[in-house]
C-alpha cells in the first residue's frame, strides 16, 4: 500500500505493530512524535536505537502513547526507504472526552515524492560520488501524481464534500527533501492541531509544511458549488537542485458536474522565505484548560548549535562529483554525524564502550559571523558520532542557529522522544536581546520545527525522557550528509525514572 496503512487509536493507548521485513535489505521503523516514555527500544533509528530487522525476519514493536492527540506518523529511519514506507497514526479523544473543535468527517492526506528508482541506491550512490542524489520526478497525494505530470488523468486524489460540511484534514508531510505551501482555492483553512497536539485555530489560505511535520485543519463547504484544486508547491529557499512540480487533488462538491475544470488556489511562489516565515510565526499552542501549555522557565542546560551545509576533501584516487570536485557534507555544531556500527543504544545501555564520544559540545566550536559573508571561512566539518549527554529532568534551551556555508536554506530540526515549544524565531544571527520577545505563555509545542535560511530558532523542553534519542534535519539529503546528532538523556535517580528492560526480540547488531 502507498501510503501505508493508517493505525487508529486513542491518547494513552498502547499499540502493538509486529513489523515483518519482506523487502530485499534490513529496514526498521519509527513512530514519528511518539513521545515512547523510558522506551527507546521501539524508536526505530537504524544504527541510533536499533540496527535493521533483516530481511524475512520480525520485530514486535510496542508503542506507548501518552500525551499525544491528533496526527502522527509512522515511517522507515533506514536510508531513504521512508519515500515509500509510511502511515498516518491517527489519535483521538480518550472517550468521555472530545476535540477542541467541531467537524462532520475527517480525512488523511498524505504528500509524498516519488522517485523513479530505487531510493536506496539514489543515496548509496550520492554518497559514494559526493555529488547531489537524484531529485524525486512526482509529488502524490495519498499516492496520487496528479494531472499535472505525464500519467493517467484517473490518477488523482478526489475528495468529495457535501454543501455546508466541515472537513478535518489530517495533513502529513512524508516527502523527503522539499517543504510545501498547500491551499485550496477559494476556500479558507483554519489550521487547529499540529504534531499531535492541538494550536489556537489559525485562518489562513495557505500554509507552509515542512518534511516531518503534521498539521490538521478544518474546511468547510461554504463557496459556490463547483470543483476546487487543492495544490501542494514547494517551497525552496536554496540554490540547491530541487523538484519545482506541484500535485494537485480536487475537492469537489457532490453536486456538481465533474467535467468543468476546477479553480485553482493561488500560494506563494517557490522562492518565498517571508510567507513561509509569516505563515510559521503565527502559530500558538491552544493553552486551554484541558490543554494547558508547560512551557519551562527555568533553564538548567543551554546548548547553542549551528546547521550548516558542509563540504568534504574528495578522497586521494577518487572522483567526486561534489561542488567544486568536493563532496558534499552537513554538520551541527561542525560535526558530521557518522553512524556507528552498532547501535547507540545497545551501546549505551550495555556499558559498551568505542561506539561513540560523549563530547558533542554545547556551544559552536568557533564563532564566526554565521549568517553574513562566510566564503573566508572553511567549509570542512569533522566526521563524528558525538553524543549529548543531558541530566534527567534538566529544563533545556537550544538555540538553532542557521548558517550561510554551503547552501543555505530552511531546516526542519527533529527531535526523537520529545516534543518541545518553538519560543522564539527569526532572521541573521541569533542575539541576547531576543530572549525578552520569547513567547513563553503559548508556544507551539512540535517534534519538528523549521528553522529559516540565516535564521535562528529557541526551543525548550523538559529531560523528563530518559534514553537515547536522535535529532536531524528532516530533509533526508541533509540527515544523509551529517545534519544529525544524539542525545543521551540519563536515568533519573528514582526506579521509575529509568530506561526500560529491551524487548526479547530486539535485533542487536551482531549477525544482521
Ligand atoms: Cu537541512
Amino acid at each position: 500500500m502507498f501510503p501505508g496503512p493508517e493505525i487508529h487509536a486513542h491518547k494513552g493507548d498502547t499499540i502493538w505493530v509486529n513489523v515483518t521485513n519482506t523487502g530485499p535489505y534490513g529496514v526498521t521503523i519509527h513512530w514519528h512524535g511518539v513521545r515512547q516514555i523510558k522506551y527507546p527500544w521501539s524508536d526505530g533509528p537504524e544504527y541510533i536505537t536499533q540496527c535493521p530487522i533483516a530481511t524475512n525476519s520480525s520485530f514486535l514493536q510496542k508503542i506507548i502513547l501518552t500525551e499525544e492527540e491528533g496526527t502522527l506518523w509512522w515511517h522507515a529511519h533506514s536510508d531513504w526507504t521512508r519515500a515509500t514506507i509510511h502511515g498516518a497514526i491517527i489519535i483521538s479523544p480518550v472517550n468521555g472526552t472530545s476535540y477542541p473543535y467541531k467537524f462532520d468527517e475527517q480525512h488523511t492526506v498524505v504528500i509524498s515524492e516519488w522517485y523513479a528508482r530505487d531510493t536506496k541506491d539514489i543515496i548509496d550512490e550520492a554518497l559514494a560520488s559526493g555529488g547531489d542524489p537524484d531529485l524525486s520526478v512526482a509529488f502524490t497525494i495519498n499516492g496520487h501524481p496528479g494531472d499535472t505530470y505525464s500519467c493517467s488523468d484517473d490518477s488523482i486524489y478526489n475528495l468529495t464534500v457535501v454543501q455546508g460540511k466541515t472537513y478535518l484534514l489530517k495533513i502529513i508531510h512524508a516527502g523527503l527533501n522539499e517543504e510545501m505551501f498547500f491551499g485550496i482555492a477559494e476556500h479558507n483553512i483554519t489550521v487547529v492541531g499540529m504534531d499531535g497536539a492541538y494550536l489556537k485555530p489559525l485562518n489562513t489560505n495557505y500554509l507552509m509544511i515542512t518534511p516531518g511535520q503534521t498539521m490538521d485543519v478544518l474546511v468547510t463547504a461554504n463557496q459556490t458549488s463547483g470543483r476546487y484544486y487543492m495544490v501542494f508547491s514547494p517551497f525552496t529557499d536554496t540554490n540547491a537542485p530541487s523538484n519545482n512540480n506541484v500535485t494537485r487533488g480536487i475537492f469537489q462538491y457532490s453536486s456538481y458536474n465533474q467535467s468543468e475544470t476546477p479553480a485553482l488556489p493561488e500560494l506563494p511562489g517557490s522562492t518565498n522565505k517571508s510567507d513561509a516565515g509569516n505563515f510559521t510565526i503565527q502559530l500558538r499552542s491552544l493553552n486551554s484548560a484541558e490543554h494547558p501549555s508547560t512551557v519551562p522557565t527555568s533553564i538548567t542546560r543551554n546548548v547553542t548549535i549551528t546547521v550548516s551545509v558542509n563540504q568534504q576533501p574528495c578522497p586521494a584516487n577518487q572522483t567526486c562529483t561534489g561542488p567544486d570536485g568536493s563532496m558534499h557534507s552537513a554538520s551541527l555544531n561542525n560535526i558530521s554525524f557518522s553512524n556507528p556500527s552498532i547501535s547507540i543504544l545497545q551501546a549505551y545501555y550495555n556499558n559498551i564502550n568505542d561506539t561513540y564520544n560523549k563530547t558533542f559540545p554545547d556551544s559552536p566550536p568557533f564563532v564566526f559571523d554565521f549568517t553574513g559573508n562566510v566564503s573566508a571561512i572553511g567549509e570542512v566539518a569533522n566526521v563524528s558520532t558525538e553524543v549529548l549527554m543531558i541530566d534527567h529532568n534538566d529544563e533545556v534551551e537550544i538555540i538553532f542557529q542557521g548558517t550561510n556555508l554551503g547552501a543555505a536554506e530552511n531546516h526542519p530540526m527533529h527531535l526523537h522522544g520529545y516534543s518541545f515549544y518553538v519560543v522564539g524565531m527569526g532572521d541573521g544571527n541569533f542575539s541576547d536581546s531576543y530572549i525578552s520577545d520569547y513567547n513563553l505563555v503559548d508556544p507551539p509545542y512540535v517534534n519538528t520545527v523549521g528553522l529559516p535560511k540565516n535564521g535562528w530558532t529557541v526551543i525548550r523542553f523538559k529531560a523528563d525522557n530518559p534514553g537515547v534519542w536522535f535529532m536531524h534535519c528532516h530533509l533526508e539529503r541533509h540527515a544523509s550528509w551529517g545534519m544529525a546528532m544524539v542525545l543521551v538523556v540519563k536515568n533519573g535517580v528514582n526506579e521509575d525514572d529509568r530506561v526500560l528492560p529491551p524487548p526479547d526480540d530486539f535485533p542487536t547488531c551482531s549477525g544482521s
